[in-house]
């Protein structure tokens, strides 16, 4: 009786799931980019990236929408980091499209087709409240088409 059970619910589930599929597809790709020293400054001001690797970049193709990010700085703790994109290229800044700590809790949404750059800081930050103090390390982009 357990099996047929199991096999009823099985053949419910997959229409739905095939329907979905259908609708909307969701693309997600990884990528990884390391930073071998921190941003100099401070999340909630301003800063620059340092060195050759002191910032982590990800180029982003034209129908990508959302990245969800994750740092592993070698100090196992919780690193503050500004996420930013080039919106403006006749100005001299970068424009933030967010914050987090550690890890960002949503996938935050960003123009497609221009470049990400995570600022790692050197120093804690406020928003999010973060203890981290970034050494080296590396980060994990997850970024779609969807949310
Ligand atoms: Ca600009």
């Amino acid at each position: 009786m357990v099996i047929a059970v199991a096999l009823t619910a099985a053949a419910f589930g997959a229409p739905v799931a095939d329907a979905k599929k259908r609708k909307k597809k969701k693309k997600v790709r990884t990528a990884t980019a390391v930073y071998d020293s921190p941003s100099l400054g401070s999340g909630d001001a301003t800063g620059v990236c340092f060195g050759a690797n002191g910032c982590a970049m990800f180029a982003i193709g034209p129908t990508e929408r959302f990245i969800s990010l994750k740092i592993e700085d070698t100090t196992g703790l919780p690193a503050y980091a500004t996420v930013g994109q080039d919106l403006d290229p006749s100005d001299q800044f970068t424009d933030v499209i967010g914050r987090f700590c550690g890890e960002t809790e949503e996938p935050m949404a960003i123009e497609p087709g221009i470049e990400v750059v995570v600022w790692i800081w050197a120093l804690p930050g406020a928003q999010p409240p973060c203890p981290g103090a970034a050494t080296t390390g590396q980060v994990t982009a997850k970024i779609s088409n969807l949310p």
